[in-house]
């Protein structure tokens, strides 16, 4: 061997080097321990809610002994991403994963399965009856004399579903020594649609690309899949419609089937359905026949042939969701036909594979002269009973369109004989976009408590929803999903809570958005209640908030056209009267509101004779829609002893003033919440402010120009005249439909 001198070093160096490198290492020890004791490390939003940090030291060494051995199989798909779900959640919330057994053997076992599938589950006869395929029971019991909690279920779905159930009690600091919880989910379809394009473009989208990557699929699996497939999950998701309701034909061709399939395997083990738009006249498409007519043999037989072709593909395909005959989308009526007609003959198709068709009562025509708020009723009432039994009509929650404020559907509880689906925006597209801190669980449960008077009193939208009221066992919820490519998923860290409460509701239409609001916010942010009841108050005060800068006391679509950023209440003109504001808002001289009572266009009557007298007379409306049913002079006294005129102006300010609040509020927990996460909302809540006071402005600006009334003591004018408003443009807003 030839050693070099180069090669040789004189001892005393590295003596230097070495305590140079301990010096360093010293320093990064520090350096990480100085990082980890920091009251929360960077973090930029990708785990959600599903964050796993260690407990308080005292909390977690008591439910290290708890869960000390993690007894549940891992031979199927869903079993392997349950207990590798409870071994990272464990992990990282007592600092330390249980050790794993085939049977349990020690005090402080966790079990998780199925009778079938863990024999120690078996054993324990538990009453498992009632809960379902997808209800699970936790208990905290003792098994061969030790101390033990049981996660029980019917099927592996079941048993994830309460894995993740068991996982959030822990997360939000539930006492969990002495548990006995019986959940099932109240909705069978609990379903996000994505209005997805194949190209990436999500419309209505304001986080980014799709995040279906569908050029690369079938092949690349992105690991975000998985993490979607898990957050899911995690709240119950159990369906995804991967493409936009204004869908291409090209979806239901063999290249993307492929691709859905795979999509399919991603999401099945987390009982995931995938379900696909279908496009009316994909027949004339992708099939080279010269109508889509549905009683046309040939286009009957073509969507046979073509279900059979996706069963042949996924085995376990959810069903078509179908946007038809609205807003220039082909349908039914274009060859005379009715929407049963048209959903039949799908419904058909699916029933013998199981799968069901989602068929959208979104439609209303420009060349129909009735109100749009009354179409949809008049449409589809008449063919209540006449749809087949796998079809379920997809409502929106309100009878316009996803505005900040709505009423809720005059067909809930008009069409006692048909499965109604809720169809909910997550994604906000009249609600400031992603910038707009807006929790959206108020609304959701504003709409859900609603009395319909369908059946008496009691018969609420979520009694509708969950099919008690009308004996329906097939039951669903959809939610326009907010997701995209973004780090965060949803174009901002507070949106997250939106597809969260979304998930919570759709399993139980019955809860309360303010109890979601606070196990959202201790599993994002913090369990400190110095942080939790601060931002929940922010959170659960927002949407009243945005109403009130944006459509106070009932007003509606006031929105920039096309895009539908930023104030447009004198949009007027264009291919459509009803995508217009002043369609919706009608001010003149003497008022402002659209008549729908009798002496209007007598869209109250569309409701049940109790609802429809609260509704139709000027003295019992509830003031928050007194201008969606009403037009309204502007001295009309109001509750608060104000003219109508002067509450519309108070209204706009109290909206922006809340803004301002959480500002303040926010900016009181810089120390106590990540630098980055801080960091953001902060700024999106400065951008909240001056949108909400560019919406104040311009519609004060504009109003007063028919209520020629001066502005109440003490509000500003705004700074500029309604013109310069107008001539703001934003061609490139995004999300556009176009
Ligand atoms: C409206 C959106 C439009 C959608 C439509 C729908 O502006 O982009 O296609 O709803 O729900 O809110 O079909």
């Amino acid at each position: 061997m030839v050693h070099t001198d180069r090669h040789r070093r004189h001892p005393a160096a590295v003596g230097r080097a070495r305590r140079a490198w301990r010096g360093a290492l010293a320093v990064l020890v520090c350096l990480s321990a100085a990082l980890a004791s920091l009251p929360a490390a960077a973090e930029d939003g990708y785990e959600l809610w599903l964050r796993y940090r260690p407990l308080a030291d005292a909390a977690a060494q008591g439910q290290r002994a708890r869960f000390a051995q993690l007894v549940a199989p891992a031979s199927t798909p869903t079993q392997r991403a349950a207990r590798d779900e409870l071994l990272r959640g464990l992990g990282g919330l007592l600092g330390a994963a249980p050790s794993t057994a085939e049977a349990p053997d020690r005090d402080g076992a966790l079990l998780v399965g199925t009778p079938a599938s863990l024999p120690a589950i078996a054993a324990l006869e538990l009453d498992l009856d009632g809960l379902g395929a997808e209800g699970f029971a936790i208990r905290s019991t003792r098994v061969g004399g030790r101390a033990a909690t049981v996660v029980a279920a019917n099927t592996d779905t079941g048993a994830l579903y309460g894995a993740f159930h068991l996982l959030r009690l822990l997360q939000t600091g539930q006492p969990v020594d002495a548990l006995d919880i019986r959940e099932s989910p109240r909705v069978k379809l609990r379903v996000l649609n994505h209005w997805d394009n194949l190209d990436r473009y999500v419309e209505r989208g304001y986080a980014g690309e799709s995040i279906w990557d569908w050029h690369r699929l079938p092949d690349w699996l992105d690991p975000r899949y998985t993490d979607y497939a898990r957050a899911n999950a995690s709240i119950g998701i159990n369906g995804t419609v991967l493409n936009n309701v204004n869908t291409s034909a090209q979806a239901l061709t063999p290249l993307y089937l492929e691709k859905t399939a795979a999509l399919a395997s991603v999401m099945r083990p987390y009982g995931i359905k995938v379900y696909l738009s279908a496009r009316f006249s994909a027949p004339i498409e992708i099939g080279g026949l010269p109508t889509a007519d549905p009683l046309d043999p040939a286009v009957r037989q073509w969507w046979k042939d073509k279900i059979d072709e996706i069963y042949r593909t996924i085995p376990d395909f959810g069903g078509f969701l179908v946007k038809a005959n609205s807003e220039g989308q082909p349908g039914p009526q274009d060859y005379g036909r009715s929407h049963a007609d048209g959903a039949n003959m799908m419904a058909e198709a699916l029933a013998p594979h199981g799968g069901v068709v989602m068929w959208r009562a979104f439609v209303y025509s420009h060349e129909e002269p009735d109100d749009r708020a009354k179409q949809a009723y008049t449409e589809f009432v008449p063919h209540d009973g006449v749809f087949a039994d796998n079809v379920l009509v997809q409502v929106k929650n309100g009878a316009i369109d996803f505005q900040p404020r709505e009423p809720f559907h005059p067909l809930f509880g008009a069409m006692p004989k048909t499965p109604l689906m809720m169809e909910f925006q997550i994604t906000k597209e009249y609600l400031g976009f992603a910038t707009h801190l807006v929790y959206l669980g108020p609304m959701y449960e504003e709409v859900l408590r609603a009395d319909t008077h369908a059946r008496g009193p009691g018969s609420t939208v979520a009694k509708i929803i969950d099919g008690s009221l009308e004996g329906h066992a097939l039951t669903g919820m959809a939610g326009v999903a907010n997701i995209g490519v973004d780090r965060n998923w949803s174009g901002s860290h507070f949106d997250q809570a939106n597809w969260y409460v979304y998930g919570r509701m759709a399993w139980d239409p019955h809860a309360s958005a303010e109890a979601i609001a606070r196990d959202w916010t201790r599993m994002t942010f913090s369990t400190d209640p110095d942080v939790v009841e601060p931002v929940v108050s922010m959170m659960m005060g927002s949407h009243q908030a945005v109403v009130d800068y944006m459509t106070p006391l009932g007003l509606h679509h006031l929105m920039g056209r096309g895009h539908h950023y930023g104030p447009g209440p004198w949009v007027e003109g264009g291919p459509r009267a009803d995508w217009t504001s002043v369609y919706y808002h009608r001010a003149d001289a003497r008022g402002i509101g659209f008549d729908r009572s009798a002496t209007g266009s007598n869209a109250v009557a569309q409701y049940a004779p109790p609802v429809a007298r609260q509704f139709g007379s000027i003295d019992t409306v509830p003031e928050e829609f007194l201008l969606w049913f009403h037009h309204v002079p502007w001295d009309h006294p109001m509750a608060s002893g104000r003219s109508l005129w002067d509450e519309l102006v108070t209204r706009y300010g109290r909206g922006v003033d809340y803004v301002r609040g959480m500002r303040r509020t926010w900016s009181t927990l810089e120390d106590k919440v990540d630098q980055e996460r801080h960091r953001q909302v902060s700024v999106f809540l400065g951008i909240q402010e001056k949108e909400a006071q560019w919406w104040r402005d311009a519609s004060i600006a504009y109003f007063g120009t028919f209520s020629r009334r001066p502005l109440p003591a003490g509000e500003a004018e705004p700074p500029h005249d309604v013109e310069y408003y107008k001539s703001l443009q934003f061609p490139f807003a995004p999300g556009d439909g176009k």
